[in-house]
């Protein structure tokens, strides 16, 4: 196998409690995803990303670690694990796993040790102080939550129930390295890496000017040492990939996490999109790609993904869910796949499935939207705006359950389904998709056999034209003789593109499109709303 397998892979993402439930409890399940394998791989996708299946008592959905080493009864067995890991490889595909290693539960036995007394051996094993300083959490107003039983806070940079490992503490960093060594000597194929750049703390924790700005949480001094130890213990010795997610980075700082030369993780999930962009900005979208891709080509490797478990639906956030579902989901399919760098597939995203509008906040389970609509309600702010107010980033805007076909519930559950199904699951499902020719599904899959049969949408290099265009998006990909012209029309209007002098010369190659029977000129051709168009230059 090429060392670099993974720079040609493209990877789905498998959100288990939301993919398929197999014993009517309402939750997803590994079982659900044994069964569905077939399905993934005949997308054409190398890799499955799967999102934490180990013990946990669930305050955020399986990231609040209290058993690195079993899997939670929700999701099934060990047994079952190795099973669907067995079948994984026996169909071609890799796995990946969910490292969760930048805090665990309340309720792993090291914190329930370490929070027992203030002398106790794995104390340490957790950041304690008697001064808490003015920093923001992720999900709570105070990173700081006070301890009754010995009178101190100790440190947590999301909820109250993920407190944060002590990083500084070798016996901490021995403890990851041997659960990751249990993973790995079970085969998978290597780790997400969950929040990786938060392990290092500011020293001291000296108070934030400004608390809103949680950057603070990230990039400190010392967070390069603990990867590349990481790397000499635990990552060099297994043919495996890593992808750190990695909030609050530019493309510099980027480089020192992915640097080929810097032995720590081969590819990263910058979050200059997602964390920032609530809507479609073209310009600012294209001069984020722009600087990662000069910072990072030829020097390391990027991720690119439009929506994830925490991040509302593509064709919602960035697309048009209504008149221009299917053009806008293979439109950004599109871009998805042409851009320099890995794509990663959101399960129910190649079947164009939307965001979703439920009516009560009871109606609602993310950890993150609870408790922002908690303190703002305590604010004394008017409970409807403030609900209202976090619809369109509410994470569970991606976690309803995958819409497999048109019967109840949408062939997710037999049981209550943990989330409610998207009530479009009648018109958007699965099923539908596989019948239709002209389906996102097949758009897809027809992208990944491109990208496989050739090497310039993964190696090309990348060369933007119409910079300062707000509608379409244009570069080509080029590669030894071959280059590639990309041409999107992301937006709802007819645009009439006219090509640059020093590209009408080449004939074209029609490799992909999103409409039928294109209006094509020599130099000027007439894009409809979200058309996407891919040709080789000949
Ligand atoms: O997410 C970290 C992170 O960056 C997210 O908090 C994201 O920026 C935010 O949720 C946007 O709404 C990881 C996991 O992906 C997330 O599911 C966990 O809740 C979080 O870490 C804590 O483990
Ligand atoms: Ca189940």
């Amino acid at each position: 196998m090429k060392q670099t397998w993974w720079k040609e892979a493209v990877v789905y993402q498998v959100y288990w409690r939301s993919f398929l439930d197999t014993n009517g409890d309402g939750f997803g399940d590994l079982e659900g995803v044994i069964q569905k394998l077939d399905y993934i791989q005949n997308l054409g996708v190398d890799v499955i990303w799967l999102n934490p299946c180990y013990e946990s008592p669930d305050f955020d959905n399986g990231y609040d670690i209290s058993d690195y080493r079993s899997i939670m009864s929700k999701a099934g067995t060990m047994e079952t694990f190795e099973r669907l890991l067995e079948e994984v490889h026996s169909k071609g595909m890799k796995l990946i796993m969910d490292l969760v290693v930048n805090h665990t539960s309340e309720q792993h036995p090291w914190f329930i040790e370490s929070r027992s007394s203030k002398d106790n051996p794995k104390r340490d094993y957790y950041i304690w102080s008697d001064q808490p300083n003015n920093w923001r959490s992720y999900f709570t107003p105070s990173t700081w939550e006070l301890d009754e039983s010995t009178g101190e806070y100790y440190f947590h940079s999301f909820a109250v129930q993920q407190p944060d490992l002590n990083w500084k503490n070798p016996e901490v960093r021995q403890e990851v390295y041997s659960l990751m060594k249990f993973w790995l000597d079970k085969g998978i194929d290597g780790f997400r890496m969950d929040v990786i750049n938060l392990l290092a703390k500011q020293e001291g924790f000296p108070d934030a000017e400004n608390s809103e700005d949680i950057s603070y949480l990230g990039n400190n001094p010392g967070i390069h040492e603990y990867l590349h130890e990481m790397h000499e213990e635990v990552l060099k010795h297994y043919d495996i990939f890593t992808v750190g997610e990695i909030p609050f980075v530019t493309p510099e700082d980027g480089l020192l996490y992915v640097g080929e030369d810097r032995q720590e993780l081969h590819t990263l999930f910058h979050f200059e999109v997602c964390d920032y962009m609530a809507h479609w900005d073209m310009k600012r979208f294209k001069e984020i790609q722009r600087r990662w891709y000069h910072g990072l080509w030829g020097k390391g490797w990027n991720s690119q993904f439009l929506n994830n478990h925490d991040h509302t639906r593509l064709v919602t956030r960035f697309g048009n869910d209504t008149t221009y579902r299917v053009e806008s989901a293979k439109c950004f399919a599109t871009l998805l796949h042409m851009l320099p760098g890995m794509p990663y597939i959101y399960q129910g995203e190649e079947i164009g499935m939307t965001g979703v509008r439920y009516p009560s906040i009871e109606d609602y389970n993310d950890i993150a939207m609870k408790n922002r609509y908690k303190e703002e309600v305590e604010k004394g702010r008017n409970s409807q705006e403030v609900f209202e107010s976090l619809l369109h980033l509410s994470r569970d805007n991606s976690r309803t359950p995958v819409q497999w076909d048109d019967t109840e519930n949408g062939g997710f559950t037999s049981g209550a389904p943990w989330m409610k199904v998207n009530p479009n699951y009648k018109e958007i499902n699965v099923a539908q998709a596989l019948k239709d020719p002209d389906s996102v599904y097949y758009y897809y899959k027809q992208l990944i056999q491109l990208r496989k049969q050739n090497e310039v949408m993964v190696y090309g290099n990348f060369e933007e034209l119409f910079e300062d265009h707000q509608q379409i998006y244009s570069f080509t990909r080029g590669l030894k003789s071959e280059k590639w012209l990309v041409v999107l029309n992301i937006s709802e209007q007819q645009v009439q593109v006219h090509l640059p002098e020093n590209l009408t010369s080449f004939d074209r190659e029609l490799m992909i499109s999103n409409y039928n029977n294109q209006v094509d000129g020599k130099s000027k051709f007439l894009m409809k709303p979200y058309e996407a168009r891919v040709y080789r230059l000949i």
